[in-house]
């Protein structure tokens, strides 16, 4: 069954009646611009087919109800309460539950509406995207929360305010300490396309990846390595770019250039620096994606790919043995690039593969794993897919 009859099923299971409709959204890869979003930066991503759908309908009443898949408990407020709730009470709600509740409360504050002026709503979810991947399964579930709660809820947020309220909903009703470019990914995703997003103005440029044409596919490699964003690492690489930021005297790292870098690495301590150095060459790596995609195609962005996975695992170490082994091992098949892809600590790595040499990458990154005792990766290409919709 896809992630669409399930979540029908499912929320016919829960109300036994027929849902309004079944929204969706899409996780996503990240092609390059990893930590960048956080600090004003430029990102890359594409949205993937990937999608979490969810089955939702109006109720009488004003409890909203939230089922997923995932746990066979539904979870169950009061509208009115989500404002109690969140963010102070969030560690009352089970965790996955946090996102589409914590979509419902920041999506009504969005659109200016008193929680006591929309009725009820139940949600049953279902989704085909892997957990813990780093493919964005968060950003999934927000972006069709928001979908199906926009229109239930008449609410009528465009699709940057869709992305602000899953981000709002991740920073304060989850936990998470993340940026903005999973929910932008997810929400304006296009068929064959990415998404180059400046994380500043949030202005947001559709690029034609050629990857068809170029016989070229992405391989996702996940380790099966759990990652979660709201524990350690990945607050404290965020507190290092604004620690360093603040030692630079600008706003962001966005505003610290390559020619800045010797400049701050006589101001700040080794740590803080090559956490800065990490941001503002994978700024100018994504720049210069940009203009070798336009320029040359993406059989030569590889290099620029390779140099982002070295700028992850030596100054921002936020790589794992498991993604370099996958990076290294794809390399050596003949990969014409690869990286991590996400925030890191676990997750997948991705490869730009000659599209009759896949089978060949992955068997050799599995023989890889298999040589080095890890577990077995899950590994399938991805193309460029539509953000969050009605189904
Ligand atoms: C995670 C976060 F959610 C994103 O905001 C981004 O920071 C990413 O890690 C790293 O680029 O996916």
């Amino acid at each position: 069954m896809t992630g669409h009859a399930d979540a029908r099923s499912l929320f016919e299971g829960l109300t036994g009646a027929q849902p309004a409709g079944t929204w969706s959204a899409p996780g996503r890869v990240n092609l390059i611009g990893e930590h960048t979003d956080y600090n004003d930066g430029f990102v890359l991503p594409f949205a993937i087919q990937h999608r979490t759908h969810v089955a939702a309908a109006l109720r009488e009443d004003g409890i909203i109800r939230v089922a997923s898949t995932f746990d066979a408990a539904a979870v169950e407020v009061a509208v009115a309460d989500l404002d109690t709730i969140f963010p102070e009470r969030r560690d009352e709600i089970v965790e996955w539950a946090r996102y589409p509740l914590g979509v419902a409360w920041a999506a009504l504050a969005a659109a200016g509406r008193d929680a006591a002026s929309v009725p009820g709503a139940d949600l049953a979810f279902a989704s085909d995207v892997p957990v813990g991947a780093g493919l964005s399964s968060s950003a999934a579930i927000e972006g069709a929360a928001a979908a199906a709660l926009d229109e239930l809820w008449d609410l009528d947020l465009d699709a940057v305010t869709r992305a602000r309220v899953g981000r709002t909903a991740e920073n304060e009703a989850v936990g998470a300490p993340t940026g903005i470019m999973d929910q932008m990914a997810s929400n304006l995703g296009r068929a064959d396309a990415a998404i180059f997003l400046d994380c500043r103005s949030l202005e947001a440029q559709v690029v034609d990846l050629g990857f068809a044409a170029a016989g070229l596919e992405l391989l996702v490699m996940d380790t099966g390595v759990k990652h979660s964003h709201s524990t350690g690492g990945y607050r404290e690489r965020r507190e290092a770019c604004e620690r360093g930021a603040a030692i630079m005297g600008v706003p962001a790292l966005r505003d610290v250039t390559v020619a800045d870098l010797p400049r701050a690495q006589e101001l700040m301590d080794d740590v803080t620096f090559r956490r800065v150095r990490h941001i503002v060459t994978e700024n100018q790596r994504v720049l210069d994606t940009i203009a070798v995609l336009h320029d040359q195609g993406p059989g030569a962005i590889g290099g620029l790919l390779v140099a982002s996975h070295v700028s992850m695992r030596d100054d921002f170490e936020i790589s794992v043995p498991e993604l370099d082994t996958a990076v290294e091992a794809a390399l050596a098949a003949g990969a014409v690039g690869a990286r991590m892809t996400g925030g890191g600590f676990g997750g997948a790595a991705i490869a730009l593969v000659a599209h009759d040499r896949v089978d060949h990458v992955a068997d050799a990154v599995a023989a890889a794993f298999a040589a080095a005792g890890f577990a077995p990766p899950t590994q399938f290409t991805v193309h460029p897919s539509d953000g969050a919709r009605r189904d």
